[in-house]
């Protein structure tokens, strides 16, 4: 029998990662994508199918976490065997600034998806995977960070996603749902969102080597996190649901790096070794080369509370589930860092035949 599975933020990085792996085993896939008056879907435009020339595996529905009638009908036409609640406002920064649209999709969000099996009947059928985060232990209790430390979330984000988390439990206590928490760290891939900092890292030195930019902002340089990449993440989440029991998991890789040391092992990778100067908001990196700088600090991008400091202990997920990350930090800068100087290499071309090329900053 073919398994189906809903996915909910079918079109971020995690999406497009997840609907790969399912197709790959045989799933049909369906996803929910928010209308967007310019295409949104260019992450999984490469598994779309023509719904005009073969029976399709991958399905894209019209949806919004924040529209409960809608999320009803969804389920009820897609009757998924496994549902990935994936969607979600998931910028820390942005959830400042949208504390109430924040709530609003990741923590009511999740308990509208929840109470549609419930009402549709599928609480015994279809399981639920939630997208947890390392975010929830914010200002951290212990050291490293495992499925038993307490929770101390800084953002309203984290606050949303705590609510979601135990909306999850508490389904699963309450009416025997096989749904289960995954509690990832920071994952990063070539797919991730231009705004979160690995990225917008690699895509700035890329373009600084090809001279597209001048300089780099920055804020919190000593953030520390454990940041693995998202093809390994995504394997646990399906591992999880294949499970007889519901359980919740940490996932990371045990290992932690600054957002200074990301800095650096990118602009290694991209040629471009640079000099570090200053304290605080006057420390500045040089290209050794050039002598230019590059890097500079600006206290637009520090958060009104930080997390300083997150770093995984994976031990329940390797004994139970038999997972394993596959990629290093240092492969996943390289594979990132590549891939932004191909995308950069790209522009040179268009710029070099005439086109005007928009390419915003953060
Ligand atoms: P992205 O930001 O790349 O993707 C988020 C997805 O959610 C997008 O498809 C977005 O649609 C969709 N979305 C946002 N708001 C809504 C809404 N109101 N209704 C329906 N869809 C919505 O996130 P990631 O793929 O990186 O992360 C996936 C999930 O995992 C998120 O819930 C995130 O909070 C969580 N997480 C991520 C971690 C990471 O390091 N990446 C770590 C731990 C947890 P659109 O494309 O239209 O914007
Ligand atoms: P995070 O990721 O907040 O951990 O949330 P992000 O990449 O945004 O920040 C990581 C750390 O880097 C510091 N930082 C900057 N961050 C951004 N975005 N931009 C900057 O210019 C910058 N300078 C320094 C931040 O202060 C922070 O300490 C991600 C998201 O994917 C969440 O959805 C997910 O739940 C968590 O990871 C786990």
């Amino acid at each position: 029998m073919t398994k189906r599975a809903l996915i909910t933020g079918v079109t971020g990085q995690d999406g497009a990662y997840l609907s790969e792996l399912l197709l790959g085993q045989g799933y049909e896939v369906h996803g929910i994508k928010r209308r967007a008056s310019l295409f949104n879907t260019e992450r999984v435009d490469h598994l779309y199918q023509d719904p005009h020339e073969s029976e399709q595996r991958f399905v894209l529905h019209y949806g919004d976490l924040t529209d409960a009638t809608n999320l009803i009908r969804i389920v009820q036409e897609v009757q998924p065997d496994e549902i990935y609640n994936l969607a979600a406002q998931s910028h820390v920064q942005v959830s400042f600034e949208t504390a109430e649209y924040t709530a609003n999709s990741d923590a009511l969000g999740t308990l509208r998806l929840l109470e549609a099996l419930r009402i549709l009947g599928l609480e015994q059928r279809t399981r639920f995977y939630q997208a947890s985060t390392s975010e929830l232990y914010g200002k951290v209790q212990a050291v490293p960070q495992d499925e038993t430390t307490p929770f101390y979330p800084r953002s309203p984000y984290a606050a949303a996603k705590l609510y979601a988390y135990w909306m999850t439990v508490n389904y699963r206590e309450a009416y025997g749902m096989h749904a289960s928490n995954g509690i990832l760290f920071n994952h990063e891939s070539p797919l991730r969102g231009e705004t979160f900092v690995t990225r917008k890292i690699t895509r700035a030195l890329a373009r600084i080597k090809l001279g597209f930019q001048q300089r780099l902002y920055l804020g919190n340089l000593d953030a520390l996190r454990d940041w693995g990449h998202a093809r390994d993440y995504v394997a646990a989440m399906h591992l999880m649901l294949q499970q007889d029991s519901p359980d919740d998991f940490v996932i990371a890789t045990g290992k932690q790096h600054s957002v200074r040391e990301f800095v650096q092992l990118a602009a290694d990778r991209l040629d471009l070794p640079l000099s570090w100067s200053g304290q605080g908001l006057e420390e500045q990196a040089r290209r050794d080369d050039t002598g230019e700088v590059v890097v500079s600090v600006d206290p637009r991008y520090f958060r009104p509370t930080e997390v300083e400091s997150l770093l995984g202990n994976p031990a329940k997920a390797q004994r139970q589930l038999g997972w394993q990350p596959q990629v290093s930090f240092a492969e996943l800068v390289a594979e990132m860092a590549d891939a932004d100087l191909d995308a950069a290499q790209r522009e040179a071309t268009l710029r070099a035949s005439g086109y005007a090329v928009n390419a915003p900053q953060e």
